[in-house]
C-alpha cells in the first residue's frame, strides 16, 4: 500500500458559487405587420444561492504528514504520521485511551464554509472475530477532547490492511465547523478501542478530506431601461451591472443566460448569431460605456457558464483588456456591459425575460 501515514488530502469543492442573476424584461409591442417594436427594461436583480454539482465544482487536493501523534498506552502513536507505510501505531489494552492525531495544516480560507469531514484511515486488527477488530473514531478541535460525536463500531479487517473511509461530504460530526476550526493545529483524529477486549489494533496511516464552498461573489441591484428598438437591432446597455468580489480571496467570474419566461418560444443563441425566436446575446467588462462594434464573438454570453478571459487569453468578457474578470481581487468591483441583439423575428409579443447569471471561481 503506498497510502501516506498520517497525511492528510483537503479534496474540496473549493467554488463558491453564488449565483448573481439579472433579469432583462423585454417588451414587445405589434407596430404593423411582421414587424415588433420592443423595449427591454432591466428591472430587477434576484441574488440566488446555488453550488453547481457539475463541471463547475473544482477540487483541489493537498497531502502532508500531521505534525502530531499522541496517545496513553498506545505503542509508537507517532508512526501513523510518520508517513512509512508499514509501520503502525498499535494498541492493545482493555480501556479506552485516544490516540490523538493533530497538525494536518489546513489553509482553508475563511470565507468559507465547512460541510463536511471524511476521515480514511489504514489499519487490521489481531482479533478473530469482527467485535475484537472495532475502534472508535470522532474528531477533535482541541486537540484532547471529542468535538461532536465519535462513530462507533468502525471495523478493521484481521491480519491484512485495510483503506476504509468514515463520513461523507455532508458530515459534520454531529457539530459545527469554522475554518478557524479546521486550520487549527489541533484540530484533528481521535480514535479509540471500542470494546475492553486485548486484542491489538493497528493504525498505518489516516488522511482527512474536508469538503467546503467557499468565497462569494455579489452584484449590486441597479434598475435601468432602454429605447424601443426593432427586432433584428441590437444595443448596448446605457449602465452597467457593477459585479463585486466580496469574498476575501481572488476571483475569476464566469457568465451565462438563459430566457426566463415560462413557455418562452424564445432561446438564447449559442454564438453571436440571432434567428427566428432567437435573441443573441455579448457581455464584456469595461470601465466605460463600450461601442456596439466593441464586442467580439468570442463575447457571446449563451446558456453554458463561460469563464471570463484576460485579452491575450483570448479576450471573452472583456472589451480590450483595461478591465476583464479574471483575477479579481478580494473587495474588488468590475462593470459588466451587455449588448442584446433582438430576434430576427418573432412569434410572440408577449414580454420576454432573459437571465444572466455571474458566478465566481476561487
Ligand atoms: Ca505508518
Ligand atoms: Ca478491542
Ligand atoms: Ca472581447
Amino acid at each position: 500500500m503506498n497510502a501516506y501515514t498520517g497525511s492528510h488530502t483537503s479534496f474540496i469543492p473549493k467554488i463558491a458559487w453564488i449565483i448573481l442573476s439579472t433579469v432583462l424584461s423585454i417588451k414587445n409591442e405589434l407596430k404593423c405587420n411582421f414587424r415588433v417594436i420592443s423595449k427591454w427594461f432591466l428591472t430587477a436583480i434576484f441574488a440566488l444561492m446555488t453550488v453547481f454539482p457539475g463541471g463547475h465544482v473544482y477540487a483541489a487536493a493537498d497531502a502532508k504528514n500531521p505534525g502530531a501523534a499522541s496517545g496513553t498506552n498506545w505503542t509508537t502513536p507517532a508512526n501513523i504520521a510518520d508517513g512509512v507505510n508499514a509501520t503502525y501505531a498499535s494498541y492493545n489494552n482493555t480501556t479506552q485511551d485516544y490516540l490523538k492525531v493533530t497538525n494536518f495544516k489546513f489553509s482553508i480560507s475563511s470565507a468559507a464554509t465547512i460541510n463536511g469531514i471524511t476521515v480514511t484511515r489504514k489499519g487490521h486488527g489481531d482479533g478473530v472475530t469482527a467485535a475484537k477488530r472495532q475502534y472508535a473514531i470522532g474528531l477533535t478541535k482541541d486537540g484532547a477532547a471529542l468535538a461532536g460525536t465519535a462513530k462507533t463500531g468502525v471495523d478493521l479487517p484481521q491480519d491484512t490492511d485495510d483503506v476504509v473511509s468514515t463520513g461523507t461530504t455532508t458530515d459534520l460530526w454531529g457539530t459545527t465547523w469554522s475554518t478557524a476550526d479546521i486550520n487549527s493545529s489541533n484540530f484533528g483524529i481521535i480514535f479509540y478501542d471500542n470494546d475492553t477486549t486485548s486484542d491489538a489494533i493497528y493504525f498505518d496511516s489516516v488522511t482527512i478530506t474536508v469538503s467546503y464552498t467557499g468565497p462569494s461573489v455579489n452584484i449590486l441591484e441597479v434598475t435601468y431601461d432602454f429605447t424601443s428598438f426593432a427586432l433584428n437591432a441590437s444595443s448596448v446597455a446605457v449602465s452597467s451591472l457593477t459585479v463585486t468580489n466580496t469574498g476575501d480571496v481572488t476571483e475569476t467570474f464566469y457568465i451565462r443566460a438563459a430566457t426566463n419566461t415560462a413557455g418562452s418560444p424564445w432561446t438564447v443563441s449559442a454564438d453571436s448569431a440571432n434567428g427566428f425566436n432567437k435573441l443573441a446575446l455579448r457581455g464584456g467588462f469595461h470601465p466605460s460605456q463600450p461601442g456596439d462594434s466593441q464586442f467580439g464573438a468570442e463575447d457571446v454570453i449563451n446558456e453554458t457558464s463561460q469563464v471570463s478571459q484576460t485579452e491575450a487569453g483570448g479576450g471573452r468578457y472583456t472589451i480590450n483588456g483595461d478591465e476583464t474578470g479574471v483575477d479579481v481581487p478580494a473587495g474588488a468591483k468590475r462593470a459588466l456591459w451587455l449588448r442584446f441583439t433582438m430576434p430576427l423575428e418573432t412569434s410572440t409579443t408577449d414580454q420576454q425575460q432573459v437571465k444572466v447569471t455571474v458566478a465566481a471561481q476561487q
